[in-house]
């Protein structure tokens, strides 16, 4: 006969841990996340009238999730071609960072014609602005301190820390006149130690919809040269703001032309509704190709500890679309069709708001620009509004402008009318 494998119970018992006793029984549970927390309450909820504006992720006209056709087409020819699936440079697929640069510079910038721009293909813009934190936190010669506006998207904070940058904070948003602060931000620029890190949202300022003007961007350019700080732009909305790519990049390309050395964060999240395929770049603006090559060679060496090299499957579509004459006019329009269904909801909700006497002035609502709105709306109120009504956003009353509907946006302008007036 042959011999048998041995009983499990002759085998020498495990020690069993008591749950006190396990090794992360000190671990504390974590809060949700302040955006994507809310995701998870709305799935939850079961009653069929629930809307969703807390994360920044456009929808149709139907509510649904919206792939673009020059997407799809994109898709299609990129699946004739039957690509392999080998792994990408560290730095990415070189069709698409070259030109994600020059949608974001612009062709006619000069350091990208003089091949002075180091670029690398992210994890969308997250992670782009992840490798620049690291980057800064590595060989940035001066003080490790980022200021970022007051509000800022939620992520900044984490991410800049977690890079081992110290946060600081300048003045944005004023309350009172629902609108930018310019005097808070320029005398705190003033105040800023030389050789400070300073965050600016390029366009479509999250979470206010609030953004300099062209002659307010101008003298921000200004200052911040005058004050010798390093300006880092985050461009996660470009197209969405004004529905031009073109309009959306001007603070960026005023600075570059005024001589900033520029670091740049880029998603092709929003404006190719390509959230899940997470393509982005990061990108600096060297003195010279030799410069830009040392960069770039860092850049890689930050990159590959961290996760290897990018996926590949957004970035093949971004490069197709941004390559193709046909397909980029195609993606032009839809980016200025996206813009232009939320500004029309801007305009229909304002005349809902204004026509249910709603206590308040809500002009706010038409004058922001972008995805989101900064209702003004508190913390309590977003919480009955949840509760009763099942609207949900996030706590600061940051509403996603893209969740609205020809559908839902009554049933919301009555329930937000509603919350305000105590009356839900
Ligand atoms: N920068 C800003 C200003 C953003 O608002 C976002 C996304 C990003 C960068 C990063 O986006 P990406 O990594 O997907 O490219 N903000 C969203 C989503 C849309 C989020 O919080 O993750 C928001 O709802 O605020």
């Amino acid at each position: 006969m042959q011999a048998i494998a041995r009983p499990l119970s002759r085998v020498a018992p495990r020690q069993v841990r008591a749950a006190a006793l396990s090794t992360w029984s000190t671990v504390p549970a974590g809060p949700p996340d302040p955006i994507l927390g809310v995701t998870e309450a709305f799935k939850a909820d079961k009653d069929p009238r629930k809307i969703n504006l807390g994360v920044g992720a456009y929808r149709d006209g139907n509510g649904k999730p919206y792939v673009l056709s020059s997407v799809k087409s994109a898709e299609d020819l990129i699946a004739l071609e039957n690509p392999d699936k080998e792994y990408l440079p560290i730095s990415g697929l070189p069709e698409f960072t070259k030109a994600a640069a020059k949608l974001a510079y612009g062709a006619d910038s000069q350091p990208l014609k003089q091949s002075a721009i180091a670029v690398v293909q992210s994890i969308s813009g997250t992670g782009a602005l992840r490798i620049g934190g690291a980057f800064l936190q590595r060989f940035f010669p001066h003080a490790k301190a980022i200021y970022i506006p007051t509000p800022s998207w939620g992520n900044h904070t984490s991410i800049f820390r977690d890079s081992g940058l110290e946060v600081k904070q300048y003045r944005y948003f004023d309350k009172k006149t629902v609108g930018l602060d310019f005097e808070g931000m320029k005398a705190d620029l003033q105040s800023m130690p030389p050789n400070s890190i300073v965050l600016l949202h390029a366009c479509a300022h999250n979470p206010t919809g609030v953004d300099p003007t062209p002659e307010q961007w101008v003298e921000l350019s200004s200052l911040i040269a005058e004050k010798s700080l390093f300006p880092f732009f985050d461009m996660a909305y470009q197209g969405f703001a004004s529905g031009s790519t073109t309009r959306d990049a001007f603070a960026l390309r005023h600075f570059v032309k005024e001589g900033h050395q520029v670091a740049l964060a880029q998603s092709f999240a929003k404006n190719m509704g390509l959230y899940g395929e997470r393509v982005g770049a990061f990108s600096l603006v060297a003195a010279d190709e030799e410069e830009k090559k040392r960069l770039e060679s860092q850049l890689k060496i930050v990159i590959r500890p961290m996760y290897s090299n990018p996926p590949l499957h957004g970035a093949r579509i971004a490069s197709t679309i941004l390559t193709n004459f046909e397909l980029y006019s195609e993606w032009e329009a839809e980016v200025k069709g996206m813009a232009e269904r939320i500004i029309s909801m801007r305009a229909r909700l304002y005349d809902n708001l204004v026509s249910l006497n709603t206590p308040g002035e809500w002009s706010h609502i038409k004058s922001q620009i972008g995805m989101f709105s900064f209702t003004g709306l508190t913390t309590p109120q977003t919480q009955t509004l949840a509760e009763k009504a099942h609207i949900y956003m996030t706590a600061d009353g940051r509403i996603s402008m893209a969740g609205l509907n020809a559908h839902n946006i009554d049933y919301f302008s009555e329930s937000v009318s509603k919350a305000v007036k105590s009356e839900l």
